[in-house]
């Protein structure tokens, strides 16, 4: 049977859906958005209970949070090479990767609130901007130290950690400079350039929430 995955174009959904495409399994995308009210229907909740995308219908079952998705995907798929074998020595430095992208994602989430979702703008708070800013380029630089001696997050090389990191980079772009983490920059261009990435992209459809390519912290 064909997956069906909840999904916001731009959000971590696209973890699955990348993942999906690399596996070559057939998926339906049924499209939210955050601030349309799509998210709060009892339907959806019963789907999700925090609400939240991304979840996947699959294999008879529902399954919502992305790293445990992405793993359970891998578990049950065979013939990929997207994560080491329970008994390999890559195998924990995996799970670590496959799991620091919500380090980051989460601070991605905080920004996204204060500069894109707060419905008054005088409720934004400069200092809170500067501090999730802060501590998303920290964990970046976590990323940068880690791509000094090879081209993906583990020396093996491609994986389905660099999968939950992919979109997490796309987002974290917006709210911090990668001139300043060159190996980062290079990392992200290089798994973008992956034909399951590329068609990910295109069945997702356009996101709608950011609307320039960068957001500096405001003038205080
Ligand atoms: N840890 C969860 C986080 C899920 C999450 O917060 N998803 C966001 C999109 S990136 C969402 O659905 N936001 C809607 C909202 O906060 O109302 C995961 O990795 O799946």
């Amino acid at each position: 049977m064909t997956a069906r995955l909840h999904s916001i174009a731009g959000s971590r959904s696209f973890r699955v859906l990348w993942l999906l495409f690399e596996l070559n399994e057939e998926v339906e995308v049924v499209r939210y958005a955050i601030t349309d009210g799509s998210l709060h229907t009892e339907d959806f909740k019963a789907i999700s209970p925090a609400r939240r995308v991304p979840a996947l219908e699959i294999d008879g079952r529902v399954l919502f949070e992305s790293g445990a998705i992405v793993q359970y995907l891998c578990e049950t798929r065979s013939g990929h090479g997207l994560m080491p074998a329970p008994e390999d020595p890559e195998r924990a430095d995996w799970l670590m990767w496959l799991h620091y992208a919500e380090t980051l994602a989460c601070h991605i989430q905080n920004l996204n609130m204060q500069h894109l979702f707060l419905p008054d703008p005088a409720t934004r708070s400069a200092t809170v901007m500067e501090l999730e800013t802060k501590r998303l380029a920290i964990a970046l630089k976590g990323i940068e130290r880690a791509l000094q001696d090879g081209d993906y997050l583990l020396p093996s090389g491609f994986s389905a950690a660099d999968i939950m990191m992919g979109f997490t980079l796309e987002s974290a772009s917006r709210y911090v400079r990668f001139d300043r983490f060159p190996a980062v920059a290079a990392y992200r261009d290089r798994i973008a350039a992956r034909p399951a990435y590329r068609s990910a992209l295109a069945a997702e459809g356009a996101q709608q929430f950011y609307d320039r390519d960068f957001y500096d912290l405001p003038e205080v």
